[in-house]
């Protein structure tokens, strides 16, 4: 999963992505000027267990990918998202938002405000728009060349959508039209969680920047955090920062919260796959078929399909081994349509 962190500039993105991944990219004045990279596992105890039996050379836990985009910087138009930015998010599964909720005299909004519900707003606008450009480029290509077909349609239908103030993800689309439009890589499409980033003043208080409120109505999820705390928090001892956090009420870390919130949003969940060099947990979405599940993997595997060897992990824990879970009639073989369940230990059978 790759998760693109955006936002205005000095609203704490960098803040925000230190204390979720513990990176230590350079924040404020001095900030990095590219994007900043980090990864979060996913802790799995399946995994664990599974390593425990198996003793593999390798145990690797599903995987949160971060690019935190670097500060626009065209200045003064006071976009949160400039053109490198827009490039760099094409190849996310997901954006996070992070509204500057907090106060500081010292580090001002481009736009000298601190207004989350407007720069929610501002941004929204921002990604429907740059869709609408690709969009429009697009069917005046395919007007030129006479190519009134199936995705022109489509296309018009996207457009009057954005037309009327919605972002893509909320138009009504077929998972065949769906899979058409995939290569677009449209932004305004894109899941987009909303991350909250309060000052000190707001711990404890209820919704102070109305930012719940905002989310609730046009569905989205949002975690709140107070950014420059959960950053000086990672850098005390384990056993101090529990007390530290209850001391100022400070709830989940950033970091279990973030996984917690982004699996229940995104609709994920996680197949294993085990075997002497490797013992590792895939994130999939929901309902997804074995044939994708094994795309996740390699293309070759999903390419050359035969079948799926499937046994679901409480299963296999309750015999103790595959050939005691084969004997207890629990390990299936499932064809491409089988819909994974969470837990599923799965090895793929293909042709190369
Ligand atoms: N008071 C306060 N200041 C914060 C908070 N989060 C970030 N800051 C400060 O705001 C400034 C900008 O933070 P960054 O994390 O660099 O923000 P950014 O969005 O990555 O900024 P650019 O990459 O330049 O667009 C820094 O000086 C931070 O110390 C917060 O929760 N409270
Ligand atoms: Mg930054």
């Amino acid at each position: 999963m790759k998760l693109g962190i955006i936002g205005f500039a000095r609203s704490g993105k960098t803040t925000v992505f230190n204390a979720i991944t513990g990176s230590h990219a350079a924040v404020g004045a001095f900030g990095s000027r590219g994007a900043n990279l980090a990864a979060i596992k996913v802790p799995d105890a399946r995994v664990d267990a599974l390593a425990a039996i198996y003793a593999p050379k390798k145990k690797t836990y599903a995987e949160f990918q971060f690019v935190d985009v670097a500060p626009n910087e065209t200045g003064e138009d006071a976009k949160a998202l400039d053109s490198a930015a827009l490039t760099e998010l094409k190849n996310a599964d997901a954006l996070v938002h992070v509204v500057r909720a907090f106060e500081n005299e010292e580090v001002l909004h481009p736009l000298d405000r601190v207004d989350p519900v407007a720069d929610c707003q501002a941004l929204e606008e921002e990604l429907q728009l740059a869709d609408f450009i690709v969009i429009e480029r697009r069917l005046e290509r395919k007007a030129k060349e006479g190519k009134r077909d199936r995705e022109y349609d489509l296309l018009k239908r996207c457009m009057a959508h954005i037309e009327t103030g919605a972002p893509l993800r909320t138009l009504d689309l077929s998972e065949v039209e769906r899979k058409e439009l995939a290569g677009f890589s449209f932004l305004s499409m894109k899941p987009i969680m909303l991350l909250g980033n309060y000052g000190e003043a707001a711990i404890g208080q209820d919704d102070p920047a109305g930012l719940q409120g905002y989310a609730d109505e046009h569905g989205h999820t949002l975690i709140e955090l107070c950014g420059e705390m959960e950053t000086e928090v990672t850098s005390l001892s384990e056993e101090e920062r529990a007390a530290f956090r209850e001391d100022l009420g400070l709830g989940e870390e950033s970091k279990t919260l973030f996984i917690q919130t982004a699996y229940g949003m995104l609709g994920l969940m996680s197949f294993l796959t085990a075997g002497a060099p490797e013992v590792r947990a895939w994130t999939i979405p929901k309902n997804t078929k074995a044939v994708d599940a094994a795309g996740v993997i390699h293309s070759d595997i999903q390419r050359g399909f035969i079948r799926a060897e499937v046994v679901h992990f409480d299963d296999y824990m309750a015999a103790g081994s595959m050939a005691k879970a084969k004997e207890a009639g629990k390990v299936r073989l499932e064809g491409k349509e089988y819909i994974v369940k969470d837990g599923d230990i799965i090895h793929f059978r293909f042709n190369v």
